[in-house]
């Protein structure tokens, strides 16, 4: 694995850091012999929060502390928070953007601490047919978003239709993500690929996946999903009617809603 800071991250702090990342190259590629390339982006806005792996300890410099996080945690480690003042590294997995009831991210709030995330590099896209590449803190898919309503069996053929798929929320950073992109590029209730249409009350994923551990505090509006009028087996943002806290909500399948797909 080669890790890289960012290149659109241009200020003093930054640069002087960019010295110091050849150096942790070229150890990071001798231990993991890993050919991914990995940039280290640095969260400026504050935006995006990580869930802690384990303890910290004292590094020398992020790029340092990302090596060591790696190696400690290879197959979790996506992000660390770094203290400037303490030089103290805390590991951490992988970032993602604003969900409600997320109590034991990293960072606090310590000004002199900084979130860095792996970003990888961008999946392919075909956007000649509508689709973009969207980002939430190093988490990119390929999405086509809807531009009208309709109901989630349509939703389901209209995506398959164009080679893809109703989008699939099933980690804390693709919720963030769809969320993210529900809430400010739509600022629409969109449909996802979930239901309970076989067993009442058993959500599954249009993979055939179930709710995660991981999620499953995070996912579900307040008070939901409710089966309201014993006739919701489809899931979608609610923000339309209530924007805060971000959660999902289980909604009639015969209602016409926005839609994500993603190839
Ligand atoms: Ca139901
Ligand atoms: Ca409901």
């Amino acid at each position: 694995m080669k890790i890289y800071l960012h290149k659109e991250l241009w200020n003093v702090f930054i640069l002087v850091l960019l010295s110091v990342a050849f150096c942790v190259c070229i150890t990071v590629v001798g231990v993991i012999c890993d050919e991914r390339q990995v940039y280290l982006r640095e969260d400026l806005s504050r935006f995006c929060r990580t869930l802690p792996l384990g303890e910290s300890w004292i590094s020398l410099s992020p790029v340092k502390c990302f090596a060591a996080c790696i190696s400690r945690f290879p197959e979790t480690c996506r992000s660390m928070v770094y203290n400037q003042v303490t030089h103290t590294c805390t590991p951490g997995g992988t970032a993602f953007g604003t969900l409600q009831n997320v109590q034991t991210s990293i960072p606090k709030t310590n000004l002199n601490e900084k979130l860095f995330y792996a970003e990888f590099a961008n999946p392919a896209c075909n956007t000649s047919n509508g689709f973009a590449l969207y980002d939430v803190c190093g988490t990119t898919a390929c999405l086509y978003l809807s531009t009208s309503k309709v109901k989630y069996e349509i939703a389901v053929a209209s995506c398959a239709e164009m080679n893809s798929n109703l989008i699939i929320a099933n980690t804390l950073a693709r919720l963030s993500l769809f969320f993210h992109v529900s809430l400010s590029y739509m600022n629409k209730d969109t449909l996802c690929w979930l239901s309970d249409n076989v067993m009442e009350g058993y959500f599954v994923w249009g993979n055939g996946e179930t709710i995660s551990d991981e999620i499953k505090d995070y996912i579900w509006h307040n008070g939901q999903p409710d089966n309201y009028n014993n006739d919701e087996n489809c899931v979608a943002t609610r923000h339309e009617v209530d924007p805060k806290p971000y959660g999902l909500n289980d909604v009639s399948c015969h209602i016409q809603l926005h839609f994500i797909c993603e190839s």
